[in-house]
C-alpha cells in the first residue's frame, strides 16, 4: 500500500516536472567551516534565501555547514578546482600563498570596525584580482569581531606567554607564538573545543563570538580585549559556476552578495558585545589589558608589520599608503 502512494507520488512529481517544460534549476553546494548558528552561518542562510527569491527557485545554493564537506583550510582549493560551486574561508589562514590574504590579521593597524572597513576597500581590488587568477570571484567578505587573548591564566605582560600552548590559526598568529616563546599549535575552529578539553592548547587569540560559540568559559578562565585586529572571512564562487549562470542570475547573485556584506558588517559589531556578555555570563574573567601587556603587544606587532611589508613588496606597501593616506 505504502509502496503504490510512493509510486504514485513520484509520477505526479514527474508529470510536474514535464509540464513545467523549460524550467532550468542550478544547483550549487557551499562548503564553510562555521557552525550553523555562528553569526556568518546565519548570513550565508539569508543571503541563500535571498538568491532563491531573486532567481524564484532557479538557483538553489544548499550550504554545509561546520567544515562537514571541507575542513577550512581546503575549501578555498576546493572552490578553485570546482570541487565545491561556492565557500567561505578565513582569509589571513592562506598568508603563505599571498601576503595580500594576511592583511586583515596584522596586529593594531587598524583599531575599529569603520577602519577595518576602510582597510577593506583598500584590500579588496588586490584580493580580487588573487582570487580572479585562482578561479573565484569575491561574492563578500564579513569581518570577525576583534581578536582578543584568552588564556588559562593571568597575562600581565607578553613574557606570562612564554612557553604557553597556544593555539594559532595563520602565518601572523603563529609568528607572535614564537616571538613570545609560546607553543604554537595549528587547531581548526571546528576541533577547537576538543583541543581545550584535552589541553592541547591553553591559550589563544579569537574573537568574542568564536569564544562564546565554543563556550570556551568551560576550559579557559581569562579574556583580554586587545582587540588586536580585524579579520575577514571571504565567500566566493568559482568562475566556471557563475560564469554558467545567465545574466540576470547573476546580476541577482551579487545584489544578494552586496546585501549580505552590509548586513554582515553590521551584525559582526552586534555579536561582538552580544558575545561579551555571554562570556561573562559563562563565567569568564573579561578584563583590559595591563598597560604592559599593550606595550609588548605593541611592539611585537610593529615587528610583525615590517616582516609582513617586507615580504609583500610594492604592493603591499602601496597599500599601507593607501590605506593611511585616506584614514
Ligand atoms: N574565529 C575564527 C576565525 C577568527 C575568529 O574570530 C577562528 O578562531 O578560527
Amino acid at each position: 500500500m505504502q509502496r503504490r502512494i510512493f509510486c504514485a507520488t513520484a509520477a505526479l512529481a514527474a508529470s510536474l516536472c514535464l509540464s513545467t517544460g523549460a524550467y532550468a534549476q542550478t544547483k550549487w553546494d557551499m562548503a564553510t567551516a562555521y557552525p550553523a548558528f555562528n553569526f556568518h552561518s546565519k548570513n550565508i542562510e539569508q543571503f541563500v534565501q535571498d538568491v532563491d527569491t531573486a532567481t524564484k527557485g532557479s538557483l538553489k545554493i544548499t550550504p554545509h555547514y561546520g567544515a562537514s564537506l571541507f575542513k577550512m583550510p581546503e575549501i578555498k582549493r576546493a572552490v578553485q578546482t570546482g570541487n565545491v560551486q561556492m565557500g567561505e574561508f578565513f582569509l589571513v589562514s592562506f598568508q603563505n600563498e599571498a601576503q595580500m590574504f594576511g592583511l586583515d590579521g596584522l596586529p593594531f593597524l587598524v583599531k575599529n570596525y569603520d577602519e577595518a572597513f576602510k582597510l577593506y576597500q583598500a584590500q579588496k581590488p588586490f584580493l580580487e584580482k588573487l582570487l580572479d587568477k585562482q578561479g573565484q570571484v569575491l561574492l563578500y567578505a564579513v569581518a570577525w569581531p576583534p581578536q582578543s587573548i584568552y588564556s588559562n591564566k593571568t597575562i600581565q605582560s607578553a613574557a606570562d606567554l612564554k612557553g604557553l600552548k597556544w593555539r594559532v590559526y595563520s602565518p601572523t598568529t603563529a609568528r607572535i607564538g614564537e616571538l613570545v616563546g609560546a607553543q604554537p599549535a595549528t587547531i581548526q575552529e571546528a576541533e577547537l573545543s576538543q583541543a581545550l578539553a584535552t589541553g592541547v592548547i591553553e591559550g589563544l587569540i579569537t574573537s568574542s563570538a568564536t569564544g562564546a560559540d565554543n563556550k570556551l568559559f568551560e576550559n579557559l578562565k581569562y579574556y583580554y580585549n586587545v582587540q588586536a585586529w580585524i579579520p575577514k572571512n571571504a565567500v566566493t564562487v568559482s568562475k566556471k559556476a557563475f560564469g554558467a549562470l545567465d545574466k540576470s542570475t547573476q546580476e541577482a547573485v551579487l545584489k544578494a552578495a552586496a546585501a549580505a556584506e552590509q548586513r554582515g558588517w553590521k551584525e559582526s559589531r552586534e555579536v561582538d558585545a552580544r558575545s561579551i556578555a555571554a562570556l561573562k555570563q559563562g563565567g569568564m574573567q573579561v578584563e583590559q589589558p595591563s598597560a604592559q601587556l599593550k606595550a609588548d603587544l605593541g611592539k611585537i606587532g610593529a615587528t610583525v608589520i615590517k616582516e609582513w611589508t617586507d615580504k609583500a613588496g610594492a604592493d603591499g606597501q602601496a597599500i599601507l599608503d593607501g590605506y593611511k593616506a585616506g584614514k
